[in-house]
């Protein structure tokens, strides 16, 4: 294993919130049990490849500006295979069981179909070998069907069905490396599944593909016999102005549409759900309340600008609010937090890779504290709770039973009268949540 890639870097200890050591945690202790379960199995932290060893840092004004002095820079297989060393270094030193990658992320692509296949196989094994000394496990792969030119006008959704056999045989591969490494799940983000003018799109025709790509997966995991779940990520635009999968009731939609609503959970990222005009939670929200919600993509966007900044989650009402869902829920089963996070331009060292995984998992363990106090102390959920104690009366029950008619109805609003009204209280609330962020 090589120890060279970040040589004045400990393995990060947890040392309290009284430490001064910007290289330890201060809150996430890995052992610590919260609400009967370990801050590492609450949490189960991910780490993207992309980002991690792909991802140069540049902007649309600038080139890149991350140092990798173990990265030639080349696409040979030899560098991929040196990537997937420092990888798996870092993910011991920061104490990362999960990983989550792109098939173009591990291995060059190359000069045709044959090639690319056995580049991807190659770097697979690799993989394999370094989960099984590491003890480190696959969340989940995926394909990028969004980087290559050819797939300027989408990849199941493209008007040239040439692309759709290209798009098909890399998702049929990297659920083959999902399948081999053992992954939990599979993601599919439709990064040009949408369009930018009706003028030059059948989206009805471009939809029915989409769905078409994603029942031959389906058929394609169970002949594999792969056991982890498949997802699709939501986003509402970037790069396309309109992405098919805009948000998680869209998302929900398309499934039920096309018969694949029990084939599919959600995986939710935080900076697109902004993008979307949502909040988290509320995304969160909605996969939950359809029994969907599978991961999350855990990253936050900037407010002064409107793009996917894909900033690490440091805000602790937000990793409160998170957490809140998840416990709700009863944790995650094939699902986790994947950092799906870049460090800022001007953070280029590779010891910046260590502060920002370091914020970002002392974010969501303070997160994790405060959502499990807020239901310890259950006023918060009380309140909810009360607010609809009149649904839980007799006639609630019969209204709930879907069984009235709208004349029922109006003969009980002519008997009982102006109903009274009890205010909502959000000020409160909110000041009773804050309560718990320390
Ligand atoms: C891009 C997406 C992407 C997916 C995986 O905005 O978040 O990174 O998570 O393809
Ligand atoms: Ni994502
Ligand atoms: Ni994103």
């Amino acid at each position: 294993m090589s120890q060279d890639a970040f040589p004045d870097i400990p393995v990060i200890p947890f040392e309290g919130p009284g430490s001064r050591n910007a290289l330890a945690f201060k809150h996430y202790d890995a052992t610590e049990i919260v609400e009967g379960r370990s801050m590492a199995e609450h949490l189960r932290f991910a780490c993207a490849y992309w980002h991690t060893m792909r991802n140069p840092l540049s902007d649309p004004f600038g080139a890149g500006t991350a140092r990798m002095p173990w990265d030639d820079g080349s696409d040979s297989i030899d560098n991929a295979l040196r990537r997937v060393e420092v990888f798996f270094e870092f993910l011991r030193k920061i104490g990362i069981e999960w990983y989550c990658f792109h098939d173009r992320d591990v291995a060059p692509e190359g000069a045709d179909v044959e090639e690319t296949n056995r580049n991807l196989e190659r770097v697979v094994e690799s993989l394999s070998q370094h989960q099984r000394d590491g003890g480190r496990r696959l969340l989940w792969g995926t394909a990028c069907l969004f980087s290559h030119p050819r797939y300027v006008h989408g990849a199941a959704t493209s008007c040239e069905v040439g692309v759709f056999a290209h798009a098909a045989s890399q998702v049929r591969r990297a659920l083959d490396a999902t399948n081999t490494l053992g992954g939990l799940g599979y993601v599919f983000w439709g990064g040009r599944e949408g369009y930018s003018t009706l003028l030059n799109t059948d989206m009805h025709r471009e939809r029915e593909q989409l769905a078409i790509l994603l029942h031959m997966a389906v058929d394609y995991k169970n002949r594999i016999g792969f056991q982890g779940d498949l997802f699709i990520e939501p986003k509402p635009m970037e790069p396309t102005s309109h992405q098919y999968d805009a948000d998680a009731a869209a998302c929900l939609n398309f499934l039920r549409e096309f018969d694949l609503f029990d084939e599919f959970k959600l995986n939710i990222e935080t900076n697109h759900a902004t993008l979307a005009g949502h909040t988290m939670e509320h995304e969160l929200s909605v996969a939950a309340a359809a029994g969907r919600l599978g991961s999350i993509d855990a990253n936050m966007g900037n407010p002064v600008l409107g793009w996917d900044t894909d900033q690490f989650p440091i805000d602790l009402a937000l990793t409160t609010r998170i957490m809140l869902q998840v416990l709700e829920m009863g944790g995650f089963t094939s699902g986790g937090l994947n950092f799906d996070a870049k460090r800022r331009r001007e953070s280029f060292e590779p010891v910046d890779l260590f502060h920002a995984h370091i914020s970002g998992m002392d974010a969501f363990a303070r997160g994790l504290k405060s959502a499990a106090a807020i239901r310890e102390d259950g006023r918060l959920g009380h309140f909810l709770h009360a607010r609809y104690a009149s649904w839980e009366t007799e006639l609630g029950s019969r209204v709930r039973s879907g069984r009235m008619t709208l004349e029922e109805m109006e003969m009980i609003a002519c008997q009982s009268g102006e109903p009274e009204l009890a205010s909502g209280r959000q000020e409160m609330l909110e000041a009773l949540f804050n309560e718990f962020l320390s």
